[in-house]
């Protein structure tokens, strides 16, 4: 088998992109692929369609040289790179679907002696799945090289950067790689190895597929047991953040941080793969997800309460609408969920929304006309309720603020810092 020189990325997002950057500023032939025609022009322009620090300068270098180009369909490559959405079904399992459409543009360019990773997060066994469609596609193909049929090397590699670290953390975080054949893991690591400075650990597939939903997972489950202890913190009335400040200094409790609940599509999506495999045997997983997921609940109850104390016309201040502090994203974001539930069930009431990272409110407001964006001086002079949902740099001064007189319902605890 020749060495990997042209290398193609399929899917062209947070992941996809970044990681084609990357491999084409370290001396590979890279063809970005994605479905979305718009994608493939920003990118073949030297523009990057979405926010994250670095990327674009890489992209846009990577272009201009030719070393990186995007295209609608899959070419011949000596390796695939698959970093495509796995999002739930309607009943929690993986939907493999673009994985498997992926997998038909990549079919017919295999000559066998490829490489073929997958790093979308994925449920167990999502690798052999892709491997066994794409042999089905290609039976003249083999995995290993039985039956004297050329082999395609099958792989995963889940992707772990955090978004608004990726172009740093794709070189610095160590690598999990599995391989259906230990041949592929060892192939798929050169390839890692080219641009990863951290350590690459070689596993099997399956065991490297659970690593990615179990770190995800581990960090649900602690966020949940910080939810709890904020809501029987509030029925015992004793601040949560002074009471984990405290736990904290013993050399062997680290408790994470309670909020308005987990947003995001990464940590309150993946453990329920894992549930879906074992739904008997994952009862902490499932009962973590469902009280971090009730935990928005439980704070419309807290403002709808307040509102209820309060006089009548009292204004609600919001402060924060994003998934967690100083992103723009508010995709799966519990502040969202929690500013329309209140939104719906006081119509009467005006709610003053502060995101300084936004410039309209999303469109889950739509023909909510009690909700309108503000900043943060008038949205705190003109409420009587401030509910702060994420801690923004820019609201950490909050306590600086004039909040004399108000009720504030801190879910992220920037007052008790
Ligand atoms: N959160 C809390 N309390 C905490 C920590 C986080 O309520 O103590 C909330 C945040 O506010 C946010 C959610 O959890 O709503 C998730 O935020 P995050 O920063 O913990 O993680 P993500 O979703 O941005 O990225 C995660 C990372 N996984 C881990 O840290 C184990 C990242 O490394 C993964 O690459 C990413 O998921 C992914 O793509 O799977």
């Amino acid at each position: 088998m020749g060495t990997i020189q042209r290398v193609a990325v399929i899917g062209l997002g947070y992941i996809g992109l970044p990681t084609a950057a990357i491999l084409a500023t370290n001396g590979f032939e890279v063809v970005g692929v994605d479905v979305n025609r718009r994608t493939v022009e920003s990118v073949n322009a030297g523009e990057v369609p979405f926010v994250e620090p670095d990327l674009g300068v890489h992209v846009a270098g990577a272009v201009s040289r030719g070393s990186l180009r995007a295209s609608l369909d899959t070419p011949k490559a000596d390796a695939y790179i698959v970093a495509v959405p796995t999002p739930f079904s309607a009943d929690r399992s993986a939907d493999l679907s673009y994985i498997e459409a992926a997998a038909r543009g990549i079919a017919p360019q295999l000559e066998g002696g490829e490489l073929v990773v997958l790093e979308s997060t994925s449920p167990p066994r999502a690798t052999r799945h892709l491997a066994d469609y794409i042999l089905n596609l290609r039976p003249d193909l083999s995995l290993d090289g039985a039956g004297g049929k050329p082999a395609i090397l099958l792989a995963h590699c889940p992707e772990r950067v955090l978004p608004g670290r990726v172009m740093i953390e794709l070189v610095t975080n160590d690598r999990i790689i599995g391989g259906i054949t230990q041949e592929a893991a060892e192939r798929a690591k050169a390839l890692y190895a080219t641009f990863c400075q951290g350590e690459i650990h070689v596993t099997d597939d399956i065991t490297a597929e659970m690593a990615k939903l179990v770190e995800n997972s581990f960090r649900d489950v602690n966020i949940a047991f910080a939810n709890e202890l904020s809501v029987i913190s509030d029925r015992l009335g004793i601040d949560v953040w002074e009471l984990i400040r405290l736990a904290n200094h013993h050399p062997r409790v680290n408790i994470l941080q309670p909020g308005p609940g987990v947003g995001g599509h990464c940590i309150a999506v993946d453990p329920w793969f894992i549930v879906a495999e074992a739904p008997e045997q994952a009862r902490l997983i499932k009962i973590a997800r469902t009280v971090n997921d009730t935990k928005p609940l439980w704070v419309v109850d807290k403002v709808i309460q307040a509102l209820e104390a309060a006089p009548l016309g009292t204004q609600i201040a919001i402060l924060g609408l994003a998934f967690k502090a100083n992103i723009d994203d508010l995709r799966e974001s519990p502040a969202v969920e929690i500013t329309r539930l209140v939104a719906e069930r006081s119509p009467e009431s005006k709610i003053n929304v502060v995101e300084p990272h936004v410039e309209q409110l999303p469109h889950q407001f739509t023909g909510l006309d009690n909700v309108e964006l503000t900043d943060l001086t008038v949205g705190l002079k003109n409420s009587g309720i401030v509910v702060l949902l994420v801690d923004h740099d820019d609201f950490k001064a909050a306590g600086q603020l004039d909040l004399d007189g108000k009720v504030i319902i801190d879910t992220r605890g920037i007052l008790s810092v």
